[in-house]
C-alpha cells in the first residue's frame, strides 16, 4: 500500500492520516493537489479535486495499469474506482452504479466521461465488429447531449443544463451490448434568456457557425449568432473555433450513433425554427390585434414546416371550446410575444427529449437478461447572482442525491452495525432529510404550495411567496423578509431564502407559477401535430386531441421532477453504489489554485469528515457467515472439505487459522472485514490454494472409476 501513503504527496487514502481532523483532512487534499495529484480516497469513496488542467491522467495505456486490480493496488485514480465498479459487476452479477456529485464546474461531466472511456476501453473483446459498434454507439452519445443540454453559465463553460443517468448493459460475458439514458429537466427556459456572460445551449452556435451554407441557407439562417435574439445576449468570438468544430463532432457523433439524414434536418429545422421565433415582431394594433413581420415568419414556416397563415393565427389568436361554442380571442402584443417564447422553448425541450429516445432506440437492448453499470451525472448545486425556478429544482435535486448518500454511506452503515451487535461509537451528522421534506412533501412541501398556486385561475408569484411565508415561517431552513425582516438580501414580496445542506440560497419568485405551469396554448400544440412531419406528431402528441376535448390537468414541471427524483432514489438503492465526489477548488476556472474558503465549505456540506469518521472506525466488507464458508473454508483445515456446525464457528476457525483476528469483527449473522488488503489476502490465499483442491477432486473422482 506504499503509494496510498508517502510524505512528499501526502496520502492516497485519508483513512491513513494520523489525525482525523478537518485540518488534516483538507491540507492532505491541498498538498496532493499542488503535486497534481488530485485524487484521494476515503476509503472506497473517490475524491477528485478539478485540475482546470490536462495533466495526461487519462491516456489510452493507462488502462493497462488498472485492469483486474484492486482499487488499493495502484495510486487513486478514476480508472481505479471505475474498474472497482466493472469487476464487482462481473463478479456479483449485481447492477452497479457510480454516483458523481459536486456543486457546479467540480468535475462531475468530465468524471463520467472518464468512467465510461475506461468501462468501454477495458473490455478486452478486441476486434469483434459487434462490440466495437457497441461501444462506439455509447460513446458518441454523450457530444451529441452535451451539444444540446449544455451550456456556459458564468460558474462552468460547459455546464450540464439537465441531469442525465446512463445505464450500460453487459451480456453474462460482462461485455457491453447497449445502453439506456434516462434525462431530467432540462433547463429550457436559457433559450429563450439568459443570464448576463452566459450562453445558450451550445448546438445553437454550433449550428451558425459550423453548419455548411447550403444548410444554413435552408434554413433561412444567418451565419452569425449576433444576429438573432436568442444568441446575441453573449457570443464571444473565442468560442467560434470550439463552435465550429462542434457542429462537426456532433454530427459525426448522429451519424455513427445511426441518426439518419432525415432525423438530422429534421433537428435543424427544430433549432432553426426556436431562433427564428426569437426574431417575430409583435407590434399593437388597436387593443388587442397584433400583426407578425410576415417575412420572419415565412422563415419559421419553412422550418417547422407549417403553412404561414396557420402560424400567424396560433402565435396571435386563442380559440377555445366553450359550452358547445368555438371562440377565437385575439391575443395582446405582450401575450403573443410570450406563448412565442413559451413555443421556442417547447420546440427545443422536446426536441431534447426526443433525440435522447432516439439514442435510446440506437443503443437499447433487446435481451431482457443483462446487467447494468450506472454512472448518475446531474447539474450540481448552484448559487447564481439570481435564483429561478430551475436553480430551485436542480438544487432540490441535489439534496435528494445528499441524502442517498447520506443514508447509504452513513446512515444504513451505522444502522447495520448497530443490528449486528458491532461496538460502535455513533457518528452523528447533518441529515438533510428535513430540507427535502420542506420542498417535496406531497401535501404541505413547497411544491405543493406552488402547485396549488399554478392550479387556481390567475395564481400569482406573490400569493405563492404569502403561502409559502405562511407554511414556512418558523422553518429553520427557511426565511425571507416577511419572516425575517432583518434578512436584507431578501427583497420584500419577491424573494425567498432557503437554507440548503451546501449554503444559503436567496430565490426570486417571478417566473415560479409561470414555468411551473410549462403551459403551451393547445392552438399551438395542434398546428406542430398538424404539420407534415412525423417527429413533430411523435412529440406533441396531445395536439390530435379536438378542440372539444376535456383537458385534464397535466402534472406541474415541479411534480414531474420530484416524481423522477423519486425514481431515481429508488433506482440507485437497488444498485450496488460507487461515489466521486468532486471539489472546485476555486472560483475562477484557474488551473494550480487552491482556494481554502471554498474547499473546505465543500468538505463540510459534503460530509467528507463525517464519511472518513464512519469509514476509519468501520469496516469495509460484511459477508453472512455462511457465504464466507463457503469460499473461503478451503483455506483452513479444519473446515476442508466439509463443516457441519454452526457457519459463524467455522468462520471462527478460519480466522483464528489465517491469524486475522484483529482485523474483523463478528455480528450476529454476518463477519465484518475492517480493510480491502484483508479482503484481498484470503483471495490470494484461496487463488493458492485451488490447484490442491482440483488435484483432490481429481484424485477422488479416480478412486471412483
Ligand atoms: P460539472 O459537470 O461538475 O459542472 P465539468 O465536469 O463540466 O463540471 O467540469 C468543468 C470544467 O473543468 C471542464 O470543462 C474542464 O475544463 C475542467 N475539468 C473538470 N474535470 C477535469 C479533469 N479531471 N481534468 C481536467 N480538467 C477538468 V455542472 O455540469 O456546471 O454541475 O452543472
Ligand atoms: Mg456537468
Amino acid at each position: 500500500m506504499a503509494h496510498l501513503k508517502s510524505d512528499e504527496y501526502g496520502v492516497g487514502d485519508a483513512v491513513l492520516l494520523d489525525e482525523i481532523t478537518e485540518d488534516a483532512f483538507v491540507a492532505n487534499l491541498k498538498r496532493r493537489f499542488s503535486k497534481d495529484k488530485i485524487y484521494t480516497y476515503i476509503g472506497e469513496v473517490l475524491v477528485s479535486v478539478n485540475p482546470y488542467a490536462d495533466l495526461g491522467l487519462y491516456k489510452p495505456e493507462l488502462v493497462e495499469t488498472f485492469r483486474n486490480r484492486a482499487l488499493y493496488q495502484n495510486e487513486p485514480h478514476i480508472f481505479a474506482l471505475s474498474e472497482a465498479t466493472y469487476s464487482t459487476m462481473r463478479r456479483t452479477h449485481q447492477d452497479c452504479v457510480v454516483i458523481i456529485s459536486g456543486e457546479s464546474g467540480a468535475g462531475k461531466t468530465e468524471a463520467s466521461k472518464r468512467v465510461m472511456e475506461y468501462i468501454a476501453a477495458v473490455n478486452t473483446s478486441k476486434g469483434r465488429a459487434e462490440i466495437e459498434r457497441v461501444k462506439e454507439h455509447l460513446l458518441a452519445s454523450t457530444p451529441i447531449l452535451e451539444a444540446f443540454g449544455n451550456a456556459k453559465t458564468n460558474v462552468n463553460d460547459n455546464s450540464s443544463r439537465f441531469g442525465k443517468y446512463m445505464d450500460i448493459m453487459f451480456d453474462f460475458k460482462a461485455e457491453p451490448i447497449g445502453g439506456h439514458i434516462k434525462n431530467y429537466l432540462l433547463e429550457k427556459s436559457r433559450v429563450v434568456k439568459h443570464a448576463a456572460g452566459e450562453r445558450n445551449f451550445h448546438f445553437f452556435y454550433q449550428l451558425l457557425t459550423g453548419a455548411p451554407d447550403a444548410v444554413l441557407s435552408s434554413l433561412s439562417l444567418e451565419r452569425n449568432p449576433s444576429s438573432y435574439a436568442y444568441t446575441n445576449q453573449v457570443w464571444l468570438l473565442c468560442f467560434s473555433v470550439c463552435d465550429k468544430a462542434g457542429f462537426d463532432e456532433v454530427t459525426t457523433a448522429m451519424r455513427t450513433i445511426g441518426f439518419d439524414d432525415a432525423f438530422i434536418e429534421c433537428v435543424h429545422k427544430l433549432v432553426a425554427a426556436a431562433l427564428h421565433l426569437g426574431q417575430v415582431a409583435f407590434t399593437p394594433n388597436g387593443a388587442l390585434c397584433v400583426c407578425v413581420s410576415v417575412s420572419v415568419s415565412v422563415s419559421v414556416c419553412l422550418s417547422v414546416c407549417t403553412t404561414k397563415d396557420a402560424l400567424l393565427k396560433a402565435l396571435t389568436t386563442r380559440v377555445v371550446a366553450a359550452r358547445g361554442e368555438v371562440i377565437e380571442t385575439p391575443l395582446t402584443a405582450e401575450k403573443a410575444s410570450k406563448a412565442r417564447h413559451a413555443l421556442a422553448k417547447s420546440i427545443y425541450g422536446r426536441l431534447f427529449s426526443h433525440i435522447v429516445k432516439n439514442i435510446n432506440t440506437c443503443i437499447g437492448v433487446k435481451a431482457d437478461k443483462h446487467t447494468a453499470l450506472g454512472v448518475l451525472d446531474i447539474y450540481g448545486f448552484e448559487i447564481f447572482p439570481s435564483n429561478g425556478f430551475d436553480q430551485f429544482c436542480i438544487n432540490y435535486c441535489n439534496e435528494k442525491l445528499q441524502q442517498v448518500f447520506i443514508e447509504l454511506v452513513l446512515k444504513l452503515e451505522q444502522d447495520e452495525y448497530a443490528r449486528e451487535g458491532i461496538d460502535w461509537v455513533n457518528i452523528e451528522y447533518f441529515n438533510n432529510h428535513e430540507i427535502c421534506v420542506m420542498i417535496d412533501d406531497p401535501k404541505a412541501g413547497m411544491i405543493a404550495v406552488l402547485d396549488e398556486q399554478c392550479a387556481i385561475a390567475g395564481g400569482t408569484d406573490a400569493a405563492f411567496l404569502a403561502n409559502l411565508d405562511r407554511s414556512f415561517k418558523s422553518h429553520a431552513r427557511y426565511s425571507s423578509f416577511q419572516t425575517d425582516s432583518s434578512d436584507t438580501s431578501c427583497e420584500r414580496s419577491r424573494d425567498f431564502r432557503i437554507r440548503h445542506f451546501a449554503g444559503d440560497v436567496v430565490y426570486t419568485v417571478d417566473g415560479f407559477v409561470e414555468k411551473n405551469n410549462d403551459t403551451l396554448f393547445h392552438d399551438l400544440k395542434r398546428m406542430l401535430y398538424n404539420c407534415d412531419n412525423a417527429a413533430l406528431k411523435d412529440m406533441w402528441p396531445e395536439g390530435a386531441d379536438p378542440l372539444t376535448a376535456v383537458h385534464k390537468m397535466p402534472p406541474t414541471a415541479a411534480t414531474n421532477f420530484r416524481t423522477s427524483m423519486d425514481e431515481l432514489v429508488v433506482a440507485l438503492k437497488q444498485k450496488c453504489p460507487f461515489y466521486i465526489r468532486c471539489i472546485r477548488p476555486n472560483r475562477h476556472k484557474a488551473a494550480k489554485k487552491w482556494e481554502d474558503d471554498l474547499c473546505v465549505h465543500q468538505v463540510r456540506y459534503l460530509g467528507l469528515m463525517e464519511n472518513l469518521r464512519v469509514r476509519r472506525a468501520g469496516y469495509c466488507n460484511r459477508q453472512p457467515y455462511e457465504v464466507f464458508l463457503e469460499r473461503y473454508k478451503m483455506c483452513c483445515k479444519a473446515t476442508w472439505p466439509h463443516w457441519h456446525r454452526e457457519p459463524k464457528d467455522g468462520v471462527r476457525k478460519i480466522i483464528e487459522e489465517l491469524n486475522l483476528k484483529d482485523e474483523v469483527a463478528f455480528g450476529n449473522t454476518q463477519l465484518f472485514i475492517k480493510n480491502p488488503s484483508t479482503l484481498q489476502q484470503l483471495e490470494d490465499i484461496r487463488d493458492a490454494k485451488i490447484p490442491l483442491v482440483v488435484a483432490r477432486i481429481q484424485a477422488a473422482w479416480r478412486g471412483l472409476l
